[in-house]
């Protein structure tokens, strides 16, 4: 007789994310509180576990930190760089079960299932899993592993920094009576104060009340406050599929046939669609032009290139070059370009394909952290019109 393979969803959450990764990239922050945050919102992004001591806390604002903790070291936030950091994690990952989904910068579910039956064998799987991403990034993270995804995110946090939580199928009602109902994702301040008159403190005193009651109470939520309560939760774990492509549009105040107009369009349009693809890491090889005339006909022209890019230069000079051809003299009402077909193999480049310029892909970069520091509308790129 074969039996199914028990369930087994992984949750990894990094330790200390901005503020571990600015600890690893400057060695004077090393065991040092350091508060990631400022900018605009002036808040606290996160802070280092030695922040944490003196009741530094994420969300609290700039001001409140400086009163606990007027020694820290106070960063300002490199948000694409973080992103890289969160690839390499991710990539880590992959190498760990087919099906990864990734929740937020720092956190991912993985579908463990049927990788292994005992528990001292998903245990040992996610010890290594962690070793992994301590070698390829130098961060530490906390993992937790339960039957489902839930009790994955709440055993994630249960041993942080660096810990392993593994919660047994057998373990759940257990863990279920002991369960504060504030623990379970999705409950928040206002459902919490509900149950709070209601007497329920605990996940399984919820199954005190039927399901009726949950669902006349709160509605949806109240349904799914009922299944948690039994250790359900039927979310599978979804891989994210990336988007075939990416691409920006704009519609005039006023119709146009002025070249120059157009072209300007383009390049602030290339830009937008480049940064967003040397975000996400992705080339595309495929460079498509969009043009609706005045009578709201519209045409596309695309032109695939011997390899793919993300360089802003490189996808405004093919969609300005499929502009020009069409010779157009007609008005447009909307002008708009975008990139696809992407990810596949880099190949050897052939005798007339230009590859990358590495200095484009160097101004694009530094262009891309300053916009992030300071806002999209802080750099115009020395016009190249
Ligand atoms: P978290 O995983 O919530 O926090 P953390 O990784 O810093 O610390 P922990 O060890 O407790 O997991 O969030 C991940 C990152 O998201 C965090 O490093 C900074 C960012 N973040 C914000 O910018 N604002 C916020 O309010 C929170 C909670 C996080
Ligand atoms: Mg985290």
């Amino acid at each position: 007789m074969t039996t199914a393979p028990l369930p087994w969803i992984l949750h990894l959450d990094m330790d200390a994310f901005y503020a571990s990764v600015e600890q690893r990239d400057e060695p004077r922050y090393r065991g040092r509180p350091v508060i990631i945050g400022g900018g605009d919102r002036g808040v606290v992004a996160t802070c280092s576990y030695e922040a944490r001591k003196f009741g530094v806390r994420s969300a609290m604002p700039i001001s409140e930190a400086r009163r606990l903790c007027p020694q820290a070291i106070y960063v300002m936030p490199r948000m694409a760089h973080y992103q890289e950091v969160s690839q390499t994690v991710m990539q880590v990952l992959h190498s760990y079960s087919p099906l990864v989904e990734q929740a937020s910068i720092d956190e991912a579910y993985l579908d463990f299932t049927g990788l292994e039956l005992v528990e001292s064998d998903v245990r040992a799987r996610a010890q290594r899993l962690q070793a992994e991403v301590k070698e390829a990034t130098g961060l530490s993270c906390s993992l937790g592993l339960a039957p489902v995804k839930f009790l994955a995110k709440i055993a994630s946090d249960m041993h942080k920094p660096a810990g392993v939580t593994v919660l047994a199928h057998h373990a759940v009602p257990a863990f279920l009576a002991r369960l504060p109902v504030g623990k379970i994702p999705g409950v928040g301040k206002q459902t919490g104060l509900v149950l709070e008159t209601l007497s329920v403190h605990y996940a399984a005193d919820i199954l005190r009340y039927p399901r009726e009651f949950w669902e006349r109470k709160l509605g949806k939520a109240g349904l799914a406050l009922y299944e948690r309560a039994q250790g359900i939760d039927p979310r599978p774990v979804t891989p994210y599929t990336e988007p075939k492509s990416e691409s920006a549009e704009n519609t005039f105040d006023a119709d146009t046939s002025d070249p120059a107009v157009l072209a300007r369009w383009l390049f602030a349009q290339a830009e937008r669609v480049g940064a967003r693809l040397r975000k996400g890491g992705r080339k595309g090889r495929t460079i498509t032009l969009k043009m609706k005339f005045s009578d709201f006909t519209q045409i596309t022209r695309s032109r695939t290139l011997p390899t793919a890019t993300n360089t802003t230069r490189v996808i405004y000079e093919t969609a300005l070059a499929l502009l020009h051809e069409q010779k157009n003299t007609q008005r447009l009402r909307l002008i708009g370009l975008g990139v696809s077909q992407f990810g596949e193999v880099p190949r050897q480049l052939g005798f007339f394909d230009t590859p990358e310029d590495p200095r484009e892909a160097k101004l694009d970069a530094t262009l891309d952290a300053l916009r992030e520091k300071f806002g999209p509308a802080a750099i115009v790129r020395g016009r190249i019109l």
